[in-house]
């Protein structure tokens, strides 16, 4: 006899998509920390939807069970950030990892007025998950146009690689132990096949994978990429999100008592492209461990 489960599509993430409903959210990253929480660093798009000039701030989003997820407040604003752009705005897509008892934020922000080309990553660091955020400057040695989208990914032997890119350039790197400077250079990111943004990299049965949004105009989806190395060379893999509706797509994957899920946003509250919406949704692999296409939840 063999479990059926409940086929895609039908079973609940939670209490149905849009998940996050407090304010309009958008670039989901989700990590399950050491208290075994879920938590989710999210963009915030605000209202009127202007476009991403006007995203100045940072909440953090938790959940016990993945169903019931709390709004844990504010993590920082461009006020914060002595070095910022002088007229704030552009926080865009950010990422958050845990080391030895620190949790480092990462955000991309530009340094000047001229903002496409002044992108700086910078990094706040807590001792807590979802509050206490300091900023400690950024990341030296980088910087300039369409730097966007970090993410960081901590391997099982503590060491650390970041990744960001926007333009249609990934770049990959590894961290120093400070979290905070980049060991050797940063290189691009070799296989991937019409990379627009939204890198993100997980492992999964010692594979690792490195998802991101392409370049389908006004409908951005997410593909994914393989390899035996946190840093490549990739091998191409495919689609797993279609169309969301959204003109851009952003997402991140984790693993949750077993269930693998993606994270990603769409439009379906606001109807508006810059006022997203956080949703979350199952995400199933095969036995060679391809992604299947992700069944969007839709209400
Ligand atoms: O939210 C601002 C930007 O839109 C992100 O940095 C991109 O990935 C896209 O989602």
């Amino acid at each position: 006899m063999s479990d059926p489960g409940i086929p895609a599509g039908k079973r609940k993430t939670a209490s149905g998509n849009p998940v996050m409903t407090s304010i309009y959210t958008a670039d989901p990253s989700a990590h399950v920390w050491e208290d075994g929480k879920v938590y989710v660093y999210a963009s915030h798009d605000m209202d009127p939807a202007r476009g991403c000039d006007l995203m100045d701030r940072y909440h953090v989003f938790s959940s016990t069970d993945m169903v019931h997820w709390t709004d844990e407040g504010e993590i920082l604003r461009s006020d914060d950030v002595a070095w910022g752009r002088p007229e704030g705005g552009f926080m865009w897509a950010p990422d958050c990892a845990y080391k030895n008892g620190t949790y480092y934020f990462y955000y991309p922000h530009p340094s000047g007025s001229d903002w496409n080309d002044t992108w700086k990553i910078g990094v706040a660091t807590s001792d807590k998950p979802a509050s206490g955020f300091v900023d400690r400057g950024y990341i030296e040695g980088l910087g300039g146009f369409a730097m966007i989208d970090p993410c960081v990914f901590v391997d099982d032997d503590g060491r650390a690689y970041m990744y960001y890119g926007g333009g249609g350039r990934c770049e990959g790197g590894e961290l120093g132990e400070d979290m905070m400077s980049i060991k050797g250079a940063m290189r691009e990111m070799e296989g991937l096949e019409d990379f627009h943004e939204a890198a993100w990299v997980f492992k999964r049965n010692g594979l690792y994978y490195l998802t991101y949004a392409d370049n389908l105009e006004e409908n951005n989806r997410m593909r994914y990429a393989t390899g035996e190395h946190p840093l490549g060379p990739w091998t191409y893999r495919g689609i797993f999100l279609e169309p969301t509706g959204c003109s851009t797509t952003h997402g991140s994957v984790a693993e949750f008592r077993g269930q693998w899920y993606l994270f990603y946003h769409n439009q379906a509250i606001s109807d508006q492209g810059n006022l997203r919406s956080v949703c979350i949704d199952y995400l199933d692999f095969e036995e060679d461990g391809s992604i299947r296409t992700v069944v969007q939840t839709k209400e």
